[in-house]
């Protein structure tokens, strides 16, 4: 159903229909950044009352949007309209997909999931709310904020800038290309697929690079202590301050890697899966350039540059091989 609206102060009212009054949302429209108020049409949001907990956009007109009023668990799934809100209720379960359109999600205090839809065309703003929730980007050019809590951010498609704010969030960028950004330290970032580039919290970072051998993976681990696994592709990698464990396993091989910031003796080069290598075999092979060490693993042609670093005897004592 069609409601009316208004916002006083951050809190949203539609006194003529089902009498939704909510400061959540109220802050939401007037947050400039979130939703461009001035093309939004209050007249063009709709809600439910609870009794169907199911709610289609595909009709919406542009700049519309939906307000999820229902106690319970609710579907919604977006239309092809321009600056739509889709504000979720607090229900653990609550399902929201994205039309083909653009807007804003506003996930809610329970546990939920929340997509783009897997059609090309649309681009989203979503904030995951502060349950545990999953979201999936499947297309589109989303930025994803996870909001606290315990969340899986899956991009499959698409172009996303990912915030991971939650505690133990867990993000795999699949496809496409990708920004991971983590707030909070002890999950796992992962650039599965795409071309990705994570940046790890100030905290300890569990980062793994891409399993594409024609994916592009930066990591930057910052600050506190991070294992960055390179990934098939090229990798750049830092690892911040702290002390830093980069690992090349075979499972993961084939890459070309340049270490920027490598420091022996603090660090830690960790090479798994190469059968018959040693340390003494690793370093008699590895040759000292102008712009640092390069170790090549004859089994599967991995290539790292420890750049920087012009004497690899210096690098004895930092390398373990498992
Ligand atoms: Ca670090």
């Amino acid at each position: 159903m069609a409601i009316t609206g208004s916002i006083d102060g951050g809190n949203f009212s539609n006194p003529t229909s089902v009498g939704v009054t909510s400061t959540v949302v109220g802050a939401v429209l007037s947050n400039a950044t979130l939703v461009n108020t001035s093309t939004l049409d209050m007249g063009k949001i709709v809600t439910n009352d609870g009794t169907d907990g199911i709610i289609t956009l595909a009709a919406t007109p542009d700049n519309g949007g939906v307000v999820v009023t229902a106690v319970t668990a609710a579907t919604v799934v977006g239309g092809s309209g321009v600056n739509q809100l889709i504000a979720s209720n607090d229900a653990y379960l609550t399902t929201i997909t994205t039309g083909t359109g653009s807007g804003t999600v506003i996930g809610g205090a329970g546990g939920q999931l929340l997509g783009t839809a897997a059609e090309v065309g649309g681009s989203y703003q979503i904030y995951a709310g502060s349950g545990d929730d999953t979201v999936i980007a499947a297309s589109g050019n989303n930025t994803i904020t996870s909001g606290h809590g315990n969340n899986i951010v899956a991009a499959f498609g698409g172009n996303n800038a990912i915030v991971a704010s939650g505690t133990n969030d867990t993000v795999i960028a699949a496809g496409g290309n990708n920004l991971i950004l983590a707030i909070n330290p002890g999950g796992m970032l992962a650039g599965l697929g795409g071309n990705t580039t994570i940046v790890g919290s100030s905290g300890d970072d569990f980062i793994i690079g891409s399993s594409a051998s024609d994916a592009t993976f930066m990591a930057d681990g910052g600050a506190g202590n991070d294992v960055i696994f390179a990934g098939k592709g090229t990798n750049a990698l830092l690892g911040g301050e702290g002390r830093d464990m980069f690992v090349f396993s075979s499972v993961y091989g084939g890459g070309k890697s340049v270490i920027g910031d490598f420091k022996a003796g603090t660090d830690t080069l960790a090479i798994s899966g190469y059968s018959g290598l040693t340390v003494g075999s690793l370093l008699n092979s590895a040759v000292n350039t102008a712009n640092g060490v390069v170790i090549t693993l004859g089994q599967d042609n991995t290539t790292i540059l420890i750049s920087g670093v012009t004497d690899k005897n210096t690098l004895n004592g930092s390398i373990v091989i498992g």
